[in-house]
């Protein structure tokens, strides 16, 4: 069995407040947001990060980017006033927990640029 933390919350091993769900994807809240609304949308399956996303993800990634993302800020009522994905890679990029996850920030302003 996976050590992943994302591996035990998509197989439900391990708990997390759910906003969305599909047969390759699911959304839960942030243990530690950093906004009023702060989701991690992430694919079921293990992909260590953006940079081991290859040609076989392209539906996947596609669907993550045209479906899930809107949806989710339209059933949070953040996709009027607008919100933040971002995506933390590798060390500099500040990645803690490697299996590939957007972050959804929003309720509140941005600012720019991040730290
Ligand atoms: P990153 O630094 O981009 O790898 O972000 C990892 C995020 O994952 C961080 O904001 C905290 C969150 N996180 C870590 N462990 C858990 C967990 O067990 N449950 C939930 N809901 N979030 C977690």
């Amino acid at each position: 069995m996976s050590d992943c933390i994302f591996c035990k919350i998509a197989s439900k091993e391990a708990k997390s407040n759910v906003v969305y769900e599909d047969d390759t994807v699911i959304a839960f809240r942030d243990l530690d947001p950093k906004a009023p609304e702060h989701i991690l949308i992430i694919p079921k399956k293990h992909i260590d990060s953006l940079n081991e996303l290859d040609n076989s993800d392209k539906e996947l990634a596609s669907h993550i980017l045209v479906d899930v993302i809107p949806k989710v800020a339209r059933d949070l009522s953040i996709d009027k006033s607008g919100f933040r994905i971002v995506v933390n890679t590798g060390d500099d990029g500040g990645q803690t927990v490697n299996h590939l996850h957007f972050h959804m920030l929003g309720g509140r302003t941005m600012t720019w640029p991040p730290g």
